[in-house]
């Protein structure tokens, strides 16, 4: 199971430069970016480029799944949030929370410019917002919720939005009905992988045994307790991952002809545990843990340029 350790998760680069293209192109043409991320992930699942694409935008982050992670958990990320400038609220998309706070606070970071425009004199022109965020946070199901049946759509408007469709929310408010796709960041291990627990990132090119040792991994770093709870077994400080690994497979009756433990079917239950809640609502990151994962984000960084053979390497 060793040689397990050390692995991190792939990522295509064909799809970064043309959701980048298309989110610049939906940017121009709003004035507020609604930004999803995943409640039991605030960390891995923001990619920060989004920081800089939209420099000049008003900005809410949406914590998304609220329903799946833990609240105090996620009052905390509110307010690291809050600390960069972001406009924060916590929201389940299935069941709607929250949902109703997000119209009156884009408007609200859209006053000033409101007054402003009205005291010079210019046209009307209603206030216009996009949702982004990676795949899987929830922005289909968040955009479904949000427009309900309720809303007319604007249809194209010629010249101006060249394809794009607006959803009328309000009088004076219209959304992009179609999301800016943000890919996922890798900068270090541990994004991966939490995106690969939460299932932001396809199993089909996961490895169900090193996500399985990976999950079994970073839930005894905070929820020991909880696991072994779950499994009805015993956890040791002192025990390798692997040897608590072999207990589930037991405790869950995985195994193989010949008894040994099933670890591709146990990883992927234990994965389907975790995603369905069966541990309870669980965060699994927390804003102290982030100058310690930048740091190990800058070391990778610092590995792979390394790696890399010298470009200006004279010819023989
Ligand atoms: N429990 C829970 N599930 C959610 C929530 N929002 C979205 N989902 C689920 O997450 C999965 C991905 O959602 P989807 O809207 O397709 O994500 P998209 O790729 O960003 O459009 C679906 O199975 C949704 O039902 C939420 O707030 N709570
Ligand atoms: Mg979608």
């Amino acid at each position: 199971m060793d040689e397990a350790r050390g692995h991190t998760v792939q990522w295509y680069p064909g799809h970064m430069t043309k959701s980048v293209r298309m989110m610049n192109e939906s940017l121009k043409l709003v004035d507020v970016v609604i930004e999803l991320l995943d409640s039991r992930i605030p960390y891995s699942s923001k990619n920060p480029e989004i920081d800089k694409l939209a420099k000049n935008k008003k900005r809410i982050i949406l914590l998304n799944k609220s329903d799946l992670s833990d609240e105090n958990a996620t009052k905390k990320w509110a307010e690291y949030y809050k600390n960069q400038g972001f406009e924060v609220i916590a929201i389940d998309s299935i069941r709607g929370k929250n949902i109703g706070k997000i119209t009156g606070t884009a408007m609200g970071l859209m006053k000033e410019t409101i007054e402003r425009d009205k005291a010079r004199g210019r046209i009307f022109r209603p206030v216009r917002a996009m949702v982004a965020g990676i795949p899987n946070v929830g922005k289909s199901a968040f955009i479904n919720k949000y427009v309900g049946k309720a809303a007319a759509k604007t249809g194209d408007k010629p010249g101006v939005t060249r394809g794009k469709q607006w959803i009328r929310l309000k009088k004076d408010f219209e959304l992009l009905d179609t999301p800016g796709i943000l890919w996922p960041k890798f900068e270090d291990r541990i994004t991966g992988m939490n995106l690969a627990f939460t299932g932001a990132i396809n199993d089909n090119i996961l490895d169900s045994q090193i996500m399985g040792i990976e999950f079994i991994n970073m839930m005894r770093v905070r929820f020991a307790d909880i696991l072994a709870e779950r499994y009805g077994i015993e956890i040791s400080e002192d025990e390798a991952d692997h040897e608590v690994f072999d207990k589930i497979c037991f405790a869950r009756g995985f195994k193989v002809k010949g008894g040994e433990p099933d670890y591709g079917r146990c990883g992927k239950a234990l994965l389907e545990d975790f995603r369905s809640g069966k541990f309870g609502k669980l965060t699994i990151e927390m804003p102290e843990d982030i100058p310690a994962r930048e740091e190990a984000a800058e070391a990778e960084k610092q590995k792979k340029m390394e790696k890399k053979p010298k470009k200006s390497s004279p010819r023989a």
